[in-house]
């Protein structure tokens, strides 16, 4: 029989991986220069007592989660009580941006969604309530079931990045990235499932001239009933509903 000390060295590693779920620590434009994003622990840090960065701040000192129960609230568009970032990422339509994330869990399976919101001026005094979001890209599930492999795991696998492609010909202007994993280990139950949304700012240049469709408010992209948001991950399956409004295709 293991001793008390072993059962505890043992038992660890879990409790920690329990607990780490992890943010959007930097960021690279077309694998360039790395970006600081935002650090969940400077919330509650005065301004210029931390870095200046395009990441928005949030409630997530715990790096948790947004319930379903708080999908029609302001708190889903870029995590809870969320501050703008001060910064902007540059950056061109067409352009690919990896996201970097300090960690992730392997048993938190589900979607990647990204979307964009045009801010009326600047999106370092803009309110996440008040920007409405178009869906540009999504991926979820891969293969398999009961759980599956998704696409957080081809995030785990590429060192905790995940790509996302500027629209090509997206018109200049300054824009919110909402990034987002949702997490379906418990959302076979109602209120089990987990949004991890991440906002950054993004000055687009360029010549392009395509708008981004007005888009939807946060408050309004899901609901705690919805498909996908409702979703078995320990049950037998071939596919997946990815929730919330269609994919803009540029
Ligand atoms: C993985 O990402 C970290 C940043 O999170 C970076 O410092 C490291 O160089 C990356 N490793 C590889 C092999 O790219
Ligand atoms: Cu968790």
């Amino acid at each position: 029989m293991p001793s008390f000390s072993t059962i505890a060295a043992l038992s660890l590693p879990l409790v920690q991986l329990a607990s780490a779920h992890g943010h959007v620590a930097g960021i690279k434009v077309n694998q360039g220069a790395w970006i600081q994003g935002a650090d969940p622990n400077w919330f509650y840090q005065p301004q210029g007592s931390v870095p200046e960065t395009p990441g928005w701040q949030a409630l997530n000192q715990d790096n948790g989660f947004v319930s379903p129960d708080a999908f029609s609230t302001a708190d889903i568009a870029c995590h809870k009580s969320a501050k703008p970032g001060k910064k902007y990422i540059e950056a061109n339509g067409g352009d690919t941006l990896t996201l970097y994330w300090n960690t992730w869990p392997d048993s938190h399976k589900g979607p990647v969604i990204n979307y964009l919101a045009k801010c009326n001026g600047e999106c370092t005094s803009a309110s996440s309530g008040g920007l409405s979001f178009t869906k540009i890209s999504e991926a979820g599930y891969l293969s398999g079931n009961n759980p599956g492999t998704w696409v957080t795991d081809t995030l785990i696998a590429q060192n905790f990045t995940s790509d996302v492609k500027i629209p090509s010909g997206l018109a200049p202007g300054n824009y919110v990235l909402r990034h987002e994993i949702i997490a379906l280990h418990g959302a076979g139950s109602k209120n089990g499932a987990q949004a991890y949304p991440q906002c950054l700012n993004i000055k687009v240049g360029g010549s392009g001239s395509k708008s981004l469709p007005s888009g939807t408010p946060g408050s309004s992209l899901y609901t705690s009933t919805d498909n996908g948001i409702i979703f078995s991950l320990y049950s037998a399956f071939n596919s997946y509903p990815i929730p919330g409004p269609a994919v803009w295709s540029g």
